[in-house]
């Protein structure tokens, strides 16, 4: 199905569309983890255990790219596995400012946090979940992910894990502030570091249920901020990682990227890639894991918003 909204046009998965149509849940994936995030084939096992987590979560999910310059709102498992075989050289990482570049040159377009967040907003999603959004890079203080600026600007709840400690959390954490992002703890009290639960740094609230997320999300949208929201879960016990071991290993890894001169958007998947080295595969469990986690989260979440209301739903 296809959809022309003032700005763009995109393809829509019946499944997807179908649910929009009917005021069902739906909960938007992001495609720049399977192209640049995670090695093959975990990318391609993860992406679609991910879906079927939204499912188990009540949920129908809609991963989204773009795949020769169209715009896809939900793909198929055939596309799925194009993107996870595609040589990630083949594929641009798309936030904000790449979103013109790949339709207008048919290209193969994978999206970030930033970049999902736009289209699932053009799509009418108002969910999405992923494992962890950019932030401030450690020793770079102008090398900002462009997922903060967008997070500040796009009214979508990002369900996530909080952000990799190859960042700067401290400075993270307060561009989210000056930003108006509210930072929800899922069962936490602490904005949780990705691979481990503690960053020592607070959320601004934390809530135990959906049906509390949800009231959030509705107050939010009843005030009309064009700001995003964001939910952060730990991973789940068995798959979290020592705080103090991964320390020590982000600090090689970031240490190894400053000595080649790897920074911009080749930064975040080469410290990726290099932790999954470093850790022996026990990160890609953990990101793996979070992930599916974060995705059946998210559709609960999804479900007691389209629930209605504790506070006058309109
Ligand atoms: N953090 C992760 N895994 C990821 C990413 C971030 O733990 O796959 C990806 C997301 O798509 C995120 C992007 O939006 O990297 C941020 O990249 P940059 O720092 O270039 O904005
Ligand atoms: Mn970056």
């Amino acid at each position: 199905m296809s959809k022309t909204n003032p700005k763009f046009s995109f393809v829509i998965l019946p499944e997807v569309a179908a649910a929009l149509n009917n005021k069902q849940p739906v909960v938007a994936l992001e495609s720049t983890v399977i192209t640049h995030g995670l090695p093959y084939p975990a990318n391609m096992e993860t992406a679609v255990a991910m879906e079927t987590a939204v499912r188990e979560g009540g949920a129908i999910p809609a991963t989204i790219a773009i795949i020769q310059g169209r715009i896809h709102i939900g793909l198929t498992a055939d596309q799925i596995e194009y993107l996870a075989t595609r040589s990630r050289d083949n594929v641009r990482k798309c936030s904000r400012r790449d979103l013109p570049l790949v339709v207008a040159r048919q290209g193969d377009g994978a999206t970030t946090v930033a970049g999902t967040m736009i289209l699932a907003h053009a799509a009418d999603i108002t969910l999405f979940a992923t494992g962890g959004i950019g932030g401030v890079h450690r020793g770079h203080p102008f090398d900002v992910s462009a997922d903060l600026a967008e997070l500040s600007r796009t009214p979508v709840t990002v369900v996530c894990s909080g952000a990799k400690s190859i960042l700067d959390l401290p400075a993270t954490r307060e561009l989210l502030e000056t930003h108006g992002v509210p930072v929800i703890g899922y069962g936490t009290d602490e904005m949780p570091a990705f691979y481990t639960w503690h960053s020592g740094l607070p959320v601004d609230l934390r809530l135990d249920t959906p049906t509390a997320v949800a009231a959030v999300m509705r107050a939010h949208r009843q005030l009309a901020l064009q700001s995003g929201i964001l939910i952060t879960v730990p991973a789940p016990a068995a798959a979290a990682l020592d705080s103090a071991e991964m320390e020590t290993i982000i600090t090689q890894a970031t240490q190894e990227a400053d000595a080649q001169g790897i920074h911009g958007a080749t930064a975040t998947p080469w410290l990726l890639s290099r932790l999954v080295e470093l850790t022996n595969g026990r990160s890609l469990q953990t990101n793996t894991a979070l992930l599916r986690n974060n995705g059946y989260v998210a559709a609960q979440i999804a479900t007691a918003y389209s629930q209605g209301s504790e506070i006058g739903d309109q």
